[in-house]
């Protein structure tokens, strides 16, 4: 066993509370299921993406309400044990149950096999010791079919046993979903059919192999058919569930678990975290120390792998994407029917594809949209037709594609009501890292250029030109309501241009021209490529309002006048992440950015923290990403390590792994820059195998907080600049590497070169200028403390970037000459110099707020809470 292990002292409850709670999810990207651990009935619950009913929400509207496939009960003879541990090895990809009962140790090991599509239990003592025990199947929640519009559906099916294996076999009738499964055990004990099950006697040891799948097949049809019972146009599973079966019957369970482990340990390997001082333990001892505030360096790692470990189990090429719960739940209709929520859950769920090198586990999204890409054409169509007629155009896929924010295995939705078409780019933007990050050829001109295109084919057609801005009309930033949570009349707030909108559609825009000029040649979509040309400027995707904030709303003047002021979602921030034209060289942005971040707050869900915690990185900011991690942890996590928005979601789990890896490496400015945004707390610790756009493998260690080595593995022999303190210092005699800064180099690489930096000088650090004061007059008289020089800079109304103003100012004070009556709003920002650099810096926004406006937005707040 590895030493990345969630351990436990106790079973999880048989109980649905347990399930969610405490029981340990094992999944090969067809199937998962939750191991409970329990001595004398163990619960085995299996989960399958495609087993789908309807379920209503309260105002009527349809959603996929995923469904339990099956329960697997072992009774075990004893009940009184000592020494009892569970746990789930992230290292290997297996969880376990170990016991000792009257001095013989019983061990059971779980694994879902990807390459023999099983999931195999395997139970052994370690003395000769007779081991008896019953196992039975049972369906749940089956229910007569008589279909009624608003309820969820039927269920039929049955359990038989034929010598050692048990079937089971049904149907989720509004679907017409067949399912299938068979439980075959191999022993040296003597088997006996009974009810529902078989009986094993007198054996040492007995291997337990499950299979299960339905008919459903992942095609377009299933999308664009409209007969509900119709759209299942996979085989019956019969036949495939006795092949997987009799194979892996024959391997034995020491060759499937060998080539498991080999298959899991391949993509899970690949990365390493670390950090001093941690120390292994219990979970239930590890959330509790957290939960009272101690450093637990351990848990922080657990949590960060286990990202990885539950899209490795969830998401693998052949089977579904990993949904809302990944790939397990427990219920008759799952929360938020299991679905791929697109704006913004299911795009979270992939983050960590990329920065945690990881990238073949998004190939199943990718699938699932060429499977939608046609009805995501049709919608993009009836789109255009009814909100931007003007600019219709007649065939198929000609307004490009769409999507709404619910998609199920068996419908996708066309945006509408409380996100807006930004949605859509919100999804292509993952085409583009899986170009980004790959920077394979292949996936360039097959996956990322089709579908940025026919994203932008869409977007540039919701555009309105108003005064020289294209703006898109309707729009609307997720689920913000009319006026906020308390005075709210439960409607949506819809506009035009908002910023969720404009930002994506920005970013769109920008990879495709980006992709267009990689593929080089004559495309024959010039037409598009020119009409984005036209309009990318003019997307005004960034505005500054009066508080110094990232506008939501272009009509918004205060933060948070307009909608929710503690929204969970942070859609005005999609520039910044998963975006990233709000980038180092928009240093203006980054700090409007910050303002709207602090103000949002951290009183939110799970998710919502997870997405905050990668624009604190983004932002640079160590300790305010690392507050975030407490929080998540702390109040967001259950015992299993799952994340709570409540209920269950995994998307924060997989976005917090996305957020960690961001605060140890960035790579979405033109650099990769290693350590970007430590916590203070991370004082010593070291990374391996984080994967940087451009084809790199980076690894990397600290001391005291500053690094000590890098390596960098070029995959792909691409030219890279490296950003790391003092990194130039170091390079500056080494005719192999161009020194742009003491900070910053630039080298090229051959494909499979490592390239190490060691001896790197310590982190300079210049103390902060406190108490910055604006007087605002004909000059504007900014005052401030500080113990060294500092540079002063300007940003007018809504610039990305400041103008220096003076330099190596020593008085306290600098007068401004500018016309403010010309410009809506004024950033001034100090940072203190010392040598060659600069401090982070404080800054302030002027504006022209009356009395009367400043009263109204108070009075509005407090309304607000
Ligand atoms: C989005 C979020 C909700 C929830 C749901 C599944 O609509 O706004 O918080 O996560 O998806």
């Amino acid at each position: 066993m590895g030493n990345l292990t969630m351990k436990y002292r106790t079973p999880a409850p048989d109980s649905a509370e347990g399930w969610e709670n405490e029981s340990l999810p094992i999944g090969n990207g067809y199937l998962g299921a939750n191991i409970f651990g329990i001595v004398n009935k163990e619960r085995i619950q299996l989960t399958h993406n495609a087993l789908v009913n309807p379920h209503y929400d309260e105002c009527g509207r349809m959603f996929g309400g995923l469904n339990n496939l099956a329960e697997i009960y072992i009774y075990f003879p004893c009940q009184e044990v000592d020494k009892y541990e569970r746990g789930l090895s992230l290292d290997e990809g297996f969880a376990y149950c170990n016991y000792y009962h009257k001095g013989i140790k019983f061990t059971r090991e779980y694994f879902a096999s990807y390459p023999d599509k099983v999931i195999v239990t395997h139970i052994e003592a370690d003395k000769k010791e007779p081991l008896n025990f019953k196992i039975v199947a049972e369906i749940p929640y089956i229910k007569e079919y008589a279909f009624k519009e608003g309820d969820g559906g039927g269920k039929s099916g049955s359990v038989w046993s034929l010598e050692d294996t048990i079937f089971f076999r049904g149907t989720l009738h509004f679907y017409n979903v067949l399912f299938e499964g068979l439980i075959k055990v191999i022993t040296d004990g003597v088997t006996v059919q009974c009810e529902n099950g078989i009986c094993i006697e007198n054996a040492t040891q007995a291997t337990i192999v499950i299979a299960a799948d339905t008919n459903y097949a992942l095609c377009e049809e299933v999308f664009l058919e409209q007969n509900r019972e119709k759209k299942t146009k996979g085989t019956d599973p019969h036949e495939s569930m006795m092949q997987l079966v009799s194979s892996a019957v024959k391997k034995g369970y020491q060759k499937l678990r060998e080539q498991h482990m080999q298959d899991y340990r391949k993509l899970f390997g690949r990365v390493k975290f670390s950090l001093d001082d941690s120390k292994e333990g219990y979970v239930e001892d590890l959330l509790c120390d957290y939960k009272s505030g101690k450093s637990v360096p351990y848990l922080e790692e657990l949590y960060f792998q286990y990202g990885r470990y539950l899209l490795i189990s969830s998401s693998r090429k052949g089977g579904l994407p990993a949904n809302l719960q990944g790939i397990w739940n427990c219920h008759d209709l799952s929360p938020w029917g299991s679905g791929y929520w697109h704006n913004i859950n299911v795009q979270m769920n992939y983050w960590p594809a990329f920065n945690t090198n990881l990238l073949e586990t998004f190939e199943p999204y990718v699938d699932y949209h060429q499977a939608y890409r046609s009805k995501a054409e049709e919608y993009a169509s009836e789109y255009i037709k009814e909100h931007n007629p003007k600019n219709f155009k007649e065939g198929k896929g000609a307004c490009g594609w769409t999507i709404g924010t619910a998609g199920y295995p068996y419908f996708i939705t066309a945006p509408g009501g409380h996100s807006g078409p930004g949605t859509g780019a919100l999804t292509s933007k993952l085409f583009w890292e899986a170009y980004a990050f790959s920077c394979d050829p292949q996936i360039l001109k097959e996956v990322t250029y089709p579908a940025l295109l026919g994203m932008s084919r869409f977007l540039t057609k919701t555009v309105k030109e108003y005064d020289g801005k294209y703006l898109v009309c309707p729009s609307a930033s997720p689920e913000q309501l009319n006026n906020g949570p308390y005075i709210s009349d439960g409607t949506f707030y819809r506009t035009v241009g908002c910023a969720f909108d404009q930002q994506l559609i920005y970013e769109n825009g920008k990879d495709l021209l980006t992709a267009t000029d990689l593929l080089g040649a004559d495309l024959e979509e010039k037409e598009d490529i020119v009409l984005q040309k036209q309009q990318i400027d003019k997307y005004s995707h960034v505005n500054v309002g009066w508080s110094g904030q990232i506008k939501e709303f272009l009509e918004e003047h205060f933060y948070g006048e307009i909608g929710e002021y503690h929204h969970r979602h942070i859609s005005h921030l999609m520039a910044l992440y998963p975006g990233t034209s709000i980038n180092a060289s928009t240093p203006a942005w980054m700090d409007a950015a910050r303002i709207s971040l602090e103000n949002r707050g951290n009183n939110t869900t799970g998710w919502a923290l997870a997405h905050r915690l990668n624009a604190w990185a983004r932002l640079g900011e160590g300790n305010k990403a690392y507050e975030v991690i407490r929080k998540l942890l702390s109040e967001k996590t259950m015992m299993n390590l799952w994340d709570l928005h409540p209920p269950f979601q995994i998307d924060g789990n997989f976005g917090a792994t996305a957020g960690i890896a961001e605060m140890l490496m960035q790579s979405h400015n033109d650099h990769i820059e290693i350590l970007p945004a430590l916590p203070d707390t991370w004082e010593s610790g070291s990374f391996e195998g984080l994967l940087a756009r451009g084809g790199f493998e980076i690894d990397a260690r600290w001391n005291g907080g500053s690094i000590t080595y890098i390596r960098i593995k070029s995959l792909c022999g691409n030219g890279v600049k490296i950003k790391c303190p003092g990194i130039g210092m170091i390079c500056r005699d080494d005719n192999r590497y161009q020194v742009l800064s003491d900070d910053l180099i630039q080298m090229d690489t051959v494909k499979d070169g490592c390239y190490l930096f060691e001896n790197l000088p310590p982190k300079e650090k210049v103390d902060e200028v406190e108490e910055l004061s604006i007087e605002v007059g004909k000059e504007m008289t900014l005052s401030w403390k500080s113990n060294n020089p500092v540079n002063v800079y300007r940003a007018i109304d809504s610039a990305s970037d400041y103008q220096l103003l003076a330099e190596d100012v020593i008085e306290n004070s600098y007068k401004d000459t500018i016309d403010f009556s010309k410009h809506e709003t004024i950033t001034y920002k100090v940072k203190a110099v010392r040598g060659t650099c600069e401090s982070k810096g404080i800054y302030k926004t002027i504006n022209h707020a009356t009395e009367l406006e400043i009263d109204r937005y108070e009075i509005l707040l407090k309304e607000k809470g």
